[in-house]
């Protein structure tokens, strides 16, 4: 047992984007079981890229829309093209938690209609990226982090950015919007581990508005 946890800190990463320490900590087992009712509905699954590869993050979604990547390129898409059926509907845990956390970084209002959800295994990495499928662009990304910690990788407005790495845990969450919405970031190689809760998995939910 640990003694002398670490309080919960809050770090701003640039203008318009925050780490909220560990701010889903306490929704974490509500979290994770809206989450295995989703899958159940919607499988993870490694999607194909338009290039010829295959993605090493497995993903699904819920809500109105969904993310999708295939050999056609990048979309959302209000059926999932695995079951042929809409995505499951988003938790109202889900959704409640992104508002709260969109609020206490200066997003008030935030309502998303689209979350995206990754599992990483060991080894499971996401390379530097922009996220800009989404219409409406002046709304924040809520990125809520569970299970093993993984290594952000957070760059600047150009690909070329020299980018910082910041070490996400079980629970943070980090809102970006305003001038930060089009940050080049990723997720380094994800290190072996196991977590009491997701056991050698570390899962990412980010709530969007993609309509
Ligand atoms: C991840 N996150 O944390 C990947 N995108 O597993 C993202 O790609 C991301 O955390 C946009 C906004 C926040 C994010
Ligand atoms: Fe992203």
């Amino acid at each position: 047992m640990m003694l002398f946890e670490d309080p919960p800190q809050n770090l701003a990463l640039a203008p318009g984007a925050m780490l909220l320490g560990r701010f889903a900590e306490t929704a974490d087992r509500a979290l994770l079981a809206a989450l295995a009712r989703v899958v159940a509905a919607s499988p993870i699954r490694r999607m194909n890229t338009p290039n010829g590869g295959q993605m090493s993050v497995g993903m699904t979604n819920c809500g109105a829309a969904g993310w999708v990547s295939d050999r056609t390129g990048y979309r959302y898409d209000r059926l999932d093209p695995e079951t042929g059926r809409p995505w499951p509907a988003m938790p109202p845990g889900f959704a409640d938690l992104a508002t709260r956390a969109a609020t206490a970084a200066g997003f008030a209002g935030f309502v998303p209609d689209a979350c995206l959800i990754n599992r990483y295994t060991a080894q499971t990495r996401l390379s530097l990226h922009q996220d800009h499928n989404e219409r409406d662009l002046a709304a924040p990304i809520v990125s809520v982090s569970l299970g093993l910690p993984a290594v952000f990788v957070w760059g600047g407005p150009r690909r070329a950015d020299r980018p910082r790495r910041v070490r996400l845990v079980h629970g943070d969450v980090v809102v970006w919007g305003g001038p930060a919405r089009m940050t080049f970031h990723g997720i380094d190689p994800l290190r072996e581990g196991d977590h009491a809760l997701t056991g050698p998995v570390r899962y990412n939910l980010t709530f969007r508005r993609a309509l």
